[in-house]
């Protein structure tokens, strides 16, 4: 099997198929896409015209997978993983699916909201979306916080779908937003998943490109 990602060490999405490959170690060609470059940016346009990363090739089953949570199940269902990211257990099964929903859309779009709105030209601000942005994430961690079991990983006893989930959108949500007080188990949470070995590698792979990330405070490992 030869794999190549079309990624950015920035990219949140593209993280959790980072991780993913790493708990697993699966080898790939890493493909790094500049949006900011003509070339490269229309490179990636011929794999993949809607211009969203993560995108997965496998040159040997000429098969093209975007979507991050599509990825890892095209990972899990060729890619021989050591350890299954998502639980054969059907109970487990859905949970994982819904969490890798709620970490992307409770946290990770609101998170894009803020970050992309300093993008916007000075006149086209959206004020309003960006202050509701950022009540949706404190609602989120109030959420989530009732939600999420006091230790181990947020599914199961095993680590999975949606801990590959949850790293990257607490990571960039605590960076925008940050945890306090109020959000103990989340904080220990992302504590934990810090320190989990696949993320662990691809924060320090991201370090260098922090000084890119375009508001302030810079994200901090
Ligand atoms: N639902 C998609 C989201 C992908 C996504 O939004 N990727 C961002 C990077 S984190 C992107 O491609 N941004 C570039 C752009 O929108 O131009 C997934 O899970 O992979």
């Amino acid at each position: 099997m030869t794999l190549r990602l079309y990624y950015h060490p920035l990219a949140s999405f593209c993280w959790k198929v980072l991780i993913a490959l790493y708990e697993n170690a699966i080898p790939f060609e890493p493909v790094l896409v500049d949006l900011g470059d003509e070339t490269s940016r229309e490179d990636f346009r011929k794999v993949w015209p809607p211009m969203k990363f993560p995108v997965l090739v496998d040159t040997e089953r000429n098969a093209t997978i975007a979507e991050s949570a599509a990825v890892i199940d095209y990972l899990e269902a060729f890619a021989g993983p050591v350890a299954p990211l998502v639980p054969k257990d059907p109970d487990l099964a859905w949970q994982s699916r819904m969490w890798d929903r709620l970490f992307d859309d409770m946290l990770q779009l609101p998170m894009q909201k803020i970050v992309l709105d300093v993008f916007r030209p000075a006149d086209g601000h959206d004020a309003i979306g960006v202050v509701q942005a950022r009540t949706d994430i404190a609602a989120a961690y109030a959420f989530m916080e009732t939600r999420l079991p006091p230790d181990g990983w947020a599914v199961g006893k095993a680590f999975g779908l949606a801990d590959c989930a949850a790293a990257p959108a607490l990571f960039y949500a605590d960076t925008v937003c940050p945890l306090d007080d109020t959000t103990p188990k989340l904080k220990d949470y992302l504590g934990r998943l810090k320190e989990r070995p696949s993320f662990a590698r691809v924060l320090r792979e991201a370090e260098p490109y922090f000084k890119m990330f375009p508001l302030d405070p810079k994200p901090r490992i």
